[in-house]
């Protein structure tokens, strides 16, 4: 079966981490309305939605994806760079203990949070960037080299995560926005396909991928044509709510299978 884990909008999110934007006032019903059409989504696509209560002292916590990194064998449960986010592991790590025998720690003094983490197949992608550091990268490959994954650090400039820069919308293609990551520091190999965010659009690179179907914010339509234009089968989602708080469609949920 398919799982998708989830959690509410908590109604501190007002008081969210920020880096690189400026805040902006966030309106929860709206948040939290834009979040329940994204797990209406999730559902409709076959996924058994886990949906966690909110944590009115974890401003962040709708941002699952941050606090593991699931792959078939175990999941790893993370420490974000973040220090105000790392109340939100212990639900989490509950979860998936019910699904995956063992579950591994990033611990003291590695950081990393799942937002820097892309899995491409066997290989695993992780941003360097000031939530995830070198000790953490050591640790989640340390993790997960065992049963078969390599794991290569890449250089993220101007932006929070890896995978606002960069995430996988085909078997063997990429969207990526060239502003914030460097083409050949990715080194994936060359078969890869590299599909180009718009200009105007530099957030559109954080698409989820459903199956077959790449879901992209509503606000990037630009992007969106250029990837139906290469054959790609779209949806769209309502998503600039959560945006002002740094998130996008990956970060909010964990999906893994069981
Ligand atoms: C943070 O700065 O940690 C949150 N405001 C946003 C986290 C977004 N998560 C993600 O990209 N995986």
């Amino acid at each position: 079966m398919q799982f998708a884990i989830t959690r509410e909008v908590s109604p501190a999110i007002a008081r969210c981490e920020l880096t690189h934007l400026a805040r902006a006032p966030i309106e929860l019903t709206r948040a939290r309305e834009q979040h329940a059409a994204y797990v209406a989504l999730l559902r409709d696509r076959g996924r058994t939605v886990i949906e966690l209560p909110a944590d009115p002292e974890a401003p962040d916590s709708v941002f699952v994806e941050d606090a593991a990194v699931v792959v078939d064998e175990l999941a790893v449960i993370t420490r974000p760079g973040a220090a105000s986010r790392r109340r939100e592991l212990a639900p989490i790590a509950h979860v998936l203990g019910r699904f995956r025998a063992t579950l591994a720690r990033i611990e003291a003094p590695g950081t990393l949070d799942g937002g820097d983490v892309l899995r491409f197949g066997r290989e695993v992608l992780v941003g360097r960037t000031p939530r995830t550091n070198d000790a953490g990268v050591a640790q989640l490959r340390a993790a997960l080299a065992p049963h078969g994954y390599t794991v290569r650090a890449v250089e993220v400039r101007g932006c929070l995560h890896l995978k606002t820069a960069v995430t996988a919308v085909g078997p063997r293609a990429l969207l990526i926005n060239p502003a914030w990551i460097d083409r050949r520091a990715l080194g994936v190999s060359p078969e890869v396909e590299l599909l180009e965010v718009d200009p105007s659009e530099p957030f559109a690179a954080n698409t989820l991928r459903l199956d077959e179907l790449v879901v992209v914010p509503r606000a990037f339509e630009k992007t969106r044509a250029r990837l139906v234009a290469r054959g790609l089968r779209c949806a769209d989602l309502p998503a600039d709510e959560l945006a002002k708080a740094e998130g996008g469609l990956t970060c909010c949920s964990l999906l893994f299978t069981a």
